[in-house]
């Protein structure tokens, strides 16, 4: 099936085409409501309905299948025909396609296709108040909770009954004789539903198949239920930290030639360039609520976290007792957005915030400017060149930035940096050095450069970064393992200073 669900009308000159696009999962009134305001704006009304696929990279789940959910949305009266929505980018095409007159959306989307109004007029109509998908999901699993605790009151009643009968009075004589006594969640056999939240909020995943779940419910409680998961390979995989102890050594070059240093880093701007101008703040922090869709709802807690980056950085240089030179100058590298520069700005005197892309660096030019930030310049690092070129300076921050370049770079960035930073100055930044099965070879990276593939994760071994510390004279102030580059990486945040020359 072409996925088109249609009643299929000649489409004439007096036709007015309307539209719309939407998950539809557990197809509610305002869905209803908007379908009916949008078909009373024109003559023809045609829904992209998004795929499940499509709702992944939404970051959306959703309880009835696209199929369906086309179906309902096609028996619709209103509805003259639906299509599968598969991307982001393909509305352009579609008002083509179907000679959209109009595009219109809940206003939950308001200004956000605001760019689409060269092709057609773009509308955004009132949603319907306190009803929405995710508060139906929300009312069923409070639902489901209830109907558990009613089983739980359920079975006390049961145990109070049999007590009665004095059925369990022999049994608690014989555990008394041993010493423990059996507590009513123990007696209350494992359900499906404690099964399937099990995997959900343990693993992430739903059960592979009814099998496994028969399987769990041979097991006496819940407790030896979760008992099961936690020691569970997969469980261990996913939740508790690598041990890196035994890692073996990682095949990485880091000495490459200048041609292959500007392919490198043509490729590197060219991804980020892309990041910025499709997902910048998701970018530096891969969460949901940065998404382009999400991020104006969640812009304030977005730069709370660069505050938080400050308070992680002034109790490293508590632990090593040691005063941040505040009243220097202080240069970030992978500024992005500004997310920790303009914390910075409040800590010290003058920031240079440098980012190898300039669709990043327009957003933190327009957030200085609103904010009036003064003591602060953003760098467009088009070259090394634009580091080797930078006044020294007394501090370098960098978290969340080096882990996205390959090692080579990596390697000739830090080296400009220690050599910049003055005597006396501090360098904090995070940095991963291992994670099992990695390698880098420039010649096998070059030929598999793909620019599609945006954010890449490397590491940094160890051993080339304690060269670099002790050729530009750099002590260990302080060390911690972090999560920041995720769970398969070994990822460290050090803060070190350039011990002054005699
Ligand atoms: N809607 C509404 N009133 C509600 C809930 C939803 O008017 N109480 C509207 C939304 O504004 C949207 C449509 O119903 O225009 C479909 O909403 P969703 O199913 O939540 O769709 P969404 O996931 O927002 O997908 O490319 C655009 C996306 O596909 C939109």
């Amino acid at each position: 099936m072409n996925g088109r669900i249609s009643t299929l009308r000649a489409v004439n000159s007096n036709e007015k085409t309307i539209l719309t696009y939407g998950t539809f999962d557990l197809f509610h009134i305002g869905h209803l409501n908007l379908l009916r305001k949008l078909r009373r704006l024109g003559t023809r009304l045609i829904v992209g309905v998004s795929t499940d696929e499509f709702n992944a990279v939404k970051g959306k789940r959703t309880i009835i299948p696209y199929e369906q959910r086309a179906k309902i949305v096609a028996s619709v009266k209103y509805v003259d025909e639906v299509f599968p929505e598969r991307n982001w980018e393909q509305k352009r095409a579609d008002i083509a396609r179907f000679a959209a007159d109009v595009f219109a959306m809940g206003d939950d989307w308001v200004g956000k296709f605001d760019e689409l109004s060269d092709v057609c007029e773009v509308l955004y109509v009132p949603r319907t108040k306190d009803i929405s998908t995710t508060e139906i999901k929300t009312a069923l699993i409070q639902h489901a909770s209830h109907c558990r605790l009613d089983v739980i009151r359920a079975s006390e009643r049961l145990h109070g009954i049999r007590q009665d009968v004095g059925e369990v009075a022999k049994e608690s004589v014989e555990a008394k004789k041993v010493g423990s006594h059996p507590t009513i969640a123990e007696r209350v056999s494992v359900t499906r539903d404690e099964v399937i939240y099990a995997y959900r909020f343990l693993l992430e995943r739903d059960p592979e198949n009814e099998a496994v779940i028969r399987d769990h419910l041979k097991l006496p409680n819940w407790m030896e239920l979760r008992k099961r998961f936690i020691n569970s390979a997969e469980f261990r995989a996913r939740h508790l930290p690598k041990y890196f102890g035994c890692i073996p050594v990682h095949d990485v070059d880091v000495s490459i030639s200048e041609e292959d240093f500007d392919r490198l880093l043509k490729h590197v701007q060219a991804s980020w360039e892309i990041l910025g101008r499709e997902k910048p703040h998701w970018s530096v922090l891969t969460q949901d609520a940065y998404l382009p869709q999400n991020i104006d709802s969640n812009m304030k807690r977005f730069f709370e976290t660069g505050e938080g980056g400050i308070t992680v950085l002034n109790q490293a240089a508590s632990r090593a007792k040691r005063a941040l030179p505040k009243d220097g100058a202080c240069v970030e590298l992978g500024c992005g957005v500004g997310r920790v520069t303009f914390a910075l700005a409040r800590l010290f005197r003058y920031v240079t915030g440098i980012d190898i892309s300039y669709s990043h660096l327009s957003l933190a030019e327009s957030y200085k400017k609103n904010n009036h930030i003064e003591n602060v310049s953003l760098v467009l690092m088009d070259s090394l060149k634009t580091l080797e070129d930078l006044p020294s300076f007394d501090f370098f921050y960098s978290t969340i930035v080096l882990q996205h370049n390959p090692p080579p770079l990596i390697h000739r960035m830090l080296r400009i940096i220690f050599n910049k930073l003055n005597s006396g100055g501090m360098a904090y930044f995070q940095i991963p050095v291992a994670r099992e099965g990695y390698s880098f070879s420039i010649n096998g990276y070059l030929s598999s450069i793909d620019p599609r593939k945006t954010m890449e994760m490397h590491i940094f071994p160890q051993v080339y970064l304690f060269k670099l510390l002790e050729e530009y004279g750099l002590r260990l102030l302080d060390i911690q393992r972090d999560n920041a580059a995720g769970q398969n990486f070994h990822s460290l945040t050090m803060l070190v200073e350039k011990c002054t020359r005699a």
